[in-house]
């Protein structure tokens, strides 16, 4: 019985890792000038993860089989432990996880503080509510007119919805909409907020994924090196139609996007 509960661990952890090394099971292909060094750092956490997880599951099988009971088994006791090992394993876990933690926190900082604002980057506000995500763009005079909660009626979609004040004249030419359009190889500002409950706004294949949360307003920065669709998936379990939230980005040519968004300033007149 030993035996065989050895070798039914060790086959569990084996078949599950190797999935991890064939990357059967992976992201998508990047399309984000962050691919890089995020990938990086997702391989390196899987790494080391994958070695003490190896390390531990092979370990056990093999002390399960070593103390199974057998007729000549001695009774069972207990110990207090080992106080050398637990203090030696404790203290490689915490090396091991704020090490992590450390080298991570450059590539967070990437793609929100580190860095030189282009005079040109793309700013777009999203908004997720429940359950949907909008898209609004300042428009020709590069500023976003005011919002406001009072003003917000989700039922009413649109502009409506994201609460977007008529009177104040930076405002006119905002444009608000159900899908992200964006020019390739543009840094893109995110300015991410939330009407109702926390959402996560995830692009798996432009390394994106965000946290959006009432009352604040969350900067981020990408930029999407190759023309394609992305889908949006809300990551966030934000209530009963939470998997019926996602929308789409579209990631054109400079042409094309200019196209898009003079036809939305036309459709507003
Ligand atoms: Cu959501």
């Amino acid at each position: 019985m030993g035996l065989a509960l050895m070798v039914l661990i060790w086959l569990i952890t084996l078949v599950s890792t190797y999935f991890f090394v064939a990357k059967t099971w992976w992201l998508p292909v990047g399309a984000a000038a962050s691919t890089g060094f995020i990938d990086g750092q997702f391989a390196l956490t899987f790494i080391l993860m994958g070695v003490v997880f190896l390390a531990a599951q092979l370990g056990l099988g093999y002390i399960v089989w070593k103390y199974r009971e057998t007729p000549s088994s001695p009774p069972v006791s207990y110990s207090h432990g080992n106080t050398m090992l637990e203090g030696v394993w404790t203290l490689l876990t915490a090396v091991l996880f704020i090490g992590l933690n450390l080298m991570g926190s450059n590539v967070w900082a990437s793609q929100r503080f580190d860095r030189e604002v282009p005079a040109d980057d793309v700013k777009v506000e999203v908004t997720g509510m429940q359950f949907a995500w909008y898209f609004r763009y300042p428009g020709p005079d590069g500023k976003f007119g005011k919002t406001s909660p009072n003003l917000m009626d989700p039922s009413a979609g649109g502009e409506a919805a994201v609460g977007l004040s008529n009177n104040d004249p930076a405002a006119k030419d905002d444009v608000v909409t159900g899908t992200m359009f964006l020019p390739v190889n543009r840094e893109v500002d995110v300015s991410l907020r939330a009407v109702d409950v926390i959402h996560s706004f995830f692009v798996p294949q432009l390394r994106f994924k965000q946290d959006a949360v009432p009352g604040l307003n969350i900067h981020m920065h990408f930029t999407p090196t190759a023309i394609g669709e992305y889908e949006i998936a809300c990551a966030e379990l934000c209530g009963l139609g939470h998997y019926k939230m996602h929308g789409m980005v579209h990631v054109v040519s400079q042409e094309d996007y200019d196209k898009w968004l003079a036809a939305r300033e036309a459709e507003k007149q």
